[in-house]
């Protein structure tokens, strides 16, 4: 089958959901929609923002004037920690159906610095998220009601991201939730089927052929999946066979803070402009038992295909039957392979 050229579809096996590729499209004429770039000069310090030390938040509270990472309670939380188990389902048919949900939301703040991003932050500094990330994983996940610990990141006005000031999310919450939920299972089958990890045997795949790698090092490796649905779409994986954040060994941490630069730094590379995306890692459940099929990885998702302003939609055919996309994984991932690895504001 010709890859490069001729329609077809490939399988994502972490979700077990096709997408539909069109490499002939590639180079159709596009005349839509045309945004006006982000600016990007920040002030280090913003007197306005709810997330920059001493500034007072929206909820009343005021921030500690924090140096490096700080960690507080969502004043807007999606999910609360006390509501009372209950089950709704009208006249039992399940078409009519709800249950209580409940749970803990989180703000992390990276750094002090307003201005700053993961992929403009110093490696030190995204290590010591790295290890608020883990502890907080590691505290939530031991709660007796949590059996599922999110970790993400929304980044750019374009994403929804409220703020520019380098920060993230954890929701903690009672259920597996559907994404995780679908990898849960893939994972379990691969596993009693094959015998091995499924992350691990794409991962040797993909390090042999080298073709959808964007960038690794000893620890750790980030690629354009087979399956990717985003134009840049990107899967970080540990090289280990490793379920959690808070199992990673001291120089693992240290080799995750260093790809979490170079990915971010080579996104922002491609279009320069500070590259918005969503990206979360997706841990083993937090259910409290053993999950030897798990594999630590995480998520990109970025909304841009073909600049700066541009961006991909997910309309018509692919709200109603299949994602698609034009450019192949392939030529993705040889983009940001050939990029610079230093930021195109530092050079
Ligand atoms: P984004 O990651 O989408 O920018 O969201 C930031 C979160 O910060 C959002 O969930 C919370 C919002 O509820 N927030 C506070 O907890 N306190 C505030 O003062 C403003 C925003
Ligand atoms: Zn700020």
């Amino acid at each position: 089958m010709e890859l490069r050229s001729s329609p077809h579809r490939r399988f994502n096996p972490l979700t077990r959901e096709w997408v539909l590729v069109s490499p002939h499209r590639a180079e159709r004429p596009w005349q839509g929609q045309v945004e006006t770039p982000e600016q990007e000069s920040l002030p280090t310090y913003d007197p306005a923002c709810y997330l920059c030390p001493g500034n007072a938040r929206a909820g009343g509270h005021q921030n500690p004037s924090y140096t490096s990472t700080f960690v507080f309670e969502n004043d807007f939380a999606a999910l609360k920690p006390d509501v009372p188990e209950a089950h709704f389902d009208l006249e039992g048919k399940g078409l009519l159906r709800a249950e209580s949900e409940a749970g803990i939301c989180r703000v992390v703040c990276f750094s002090p610095r307003h201005d700053l991003t993961l992929a403009r932050m110093e490696v030190a500094q995204i290590r010591s998220v790295v290890d608020v990330w883990s502890e907080q994983s590691l505290e939530l996940g031991k709660r007796p009601g949590i059996r599922h610990v999110q970790i993400f990141e929304n980044r750019g006005a374009m994403m929804g991201c409220s703020n520019p000031h380098p920060h993230g999310q954890i929701w903690a919450n009672a259920t597996i939730p559907n994404e995780p939920r679908k990898e849960l299972l893939a994972f379990g089958e691969y596993r009693q089927n094959h015998g091995g990890c499924l992350l691990c045997d794409y991962l040797a795949l993909e390090l042999k052929s080298r073709e959808r790698l964007v960038c690794e090092n000893q620890h750790f490796a980030a690629l354009v999946p087979f399956w990717a649905v985003w134009p840049f779409e990107v899967l970080l994986l540990s090289k280990r066979h490793v379920a959690e954040m808070p199992a990673l060994q001291e120089a693992e941490r240290g080799a995750l803070a260093e790809i979490l630069k170079e990915i971010t730094t080579r996104y922002d590379n491609l279009f320069k402009v500070s590259f918005p995306y969503s990206m979360g890692f997706h841990q083993q459940p937090a259910d409290k038992a053993p999950h030897p099929e798990w594999h630590f990885h995480a998520h990109y998702y970025p909304p841009l295909l073909r600049s700066a302003t541009i961006r991909k939609f997910m309309v018509g055919y692919e709200m109603l039957a299949s994602p698609q996309r034009d450019i192949t994984p392939e030529a993705a991932a040889e983009r940001l392979r050939l990029l610079p690895e230093v930021h195109y504001l530092s050079s």
